[in-house]
């Protein structure tokens, strides 16, 4: 059987893809499924699961529990820390925070987890998570000097040398709920030159805007705070199809 970074990549030859962020504080774990499901209707081609700081590890192993039981598409941990790991998902995103000023969340957070994340058996999906203005709560928790909006030469850096370090994916992350998403140019540089998969997210709520980010070079776009409005089911699926 494919893991889910085989999955993954076999996807990505043929399409964009999209990926659904569940929060597993802003709900409980049965509607945290609910979502799940109805986003794998709509064509979203994973659920992933983080945001959460402090979230206890029974809420997060029982939202884990309920969206596997309701979806066949991967379900892939997005921690913010060590503790935010649940052995029932499908694969986690063992990511590195790469312009934060602390190196907890570098490599420090990474360190206190690899050991027991590798005895699980976890699959693991090296990322390098790059913030830009206006980064939100992820900014300020994260410790990031965040890349300003226009720093090209910066993002082009750190998403080369996350790639020649290893690692599978680039993700230019704008901060959850950002007015608007990491700007076309941005993303156009980070990928200039760049073989691993660039992942974008932060602020993409319409399918315009998807288009544009897509457009400009994303190969994958996440969405969180889309499933939390009303009639998020429409426009979900609207931004599914203008991606392709
Ligand atoms: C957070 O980029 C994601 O990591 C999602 O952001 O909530 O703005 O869709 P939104």
């Amino acid at each position: 059987m494919m893991n889910v970074w085989e999955h993954i990549t076999e996807q990505l030859r043929i399409k964009k893809l999209h990926m659904t962020l569940i929060d597993p504080d802003e709900q409980s774990a049965s509607d945290a499924a609910r979502v799940a499901k109805i986003s794998e209707e709509l064509g979203t081609d994973a659920i992933m699961i983080g945001g959460s700081t402090g979230i206890s590890q029974e809420l997060l192993d029982e939202t884990v529990i309920r969206i596997k039981e309701s979806v066949s598409i991967p379900v892939i941990l997005f921690p913010t820390t060590a503790s935010a790991v649940s052995r029932h998902a499908d694969a986690i995103y063992f990511m590195s925070l790469l312009n934060s000023k602390n190196p907890k969340f570098i490599i420090g957070e990474q360190q206190r987890a690899s050991v027991f994340i590798g005895k699980m058996g976890l699959e693991t999906i090296s990322m390098g998570y790059i913030v830009i203005e206006p980064g939100m709560k992820v900014g300020e928790i994260g410790e990031v000097d965040l890349i300003k909006r226009n720093d090209v030469g910066r993002v082009m850096g750190y998403a080369k040398a996350a790639e020649i370090l290893g690692m599978k994916l680039i993700y230019l992350e704008a901060g959850s709920g950002a007015p608007e998403p990491v700007p076309s140019h941005i993303i156009k540089a980070a990928k200039e030159g760049l073989a691993v998969p660039l992942i974008v997210g932060g602020g993409i709520r319409d399918p315009d805007t998807a288009k544009a980010v897509v457009d400009a070079g994303a190969d994958i776009i996440i969405t969180g705070t889309l499933v939390e409005v009303d009639g998020w089911e429409k426009n979900l699926s609207e931004l599914i199809s203008k991606i392709n």
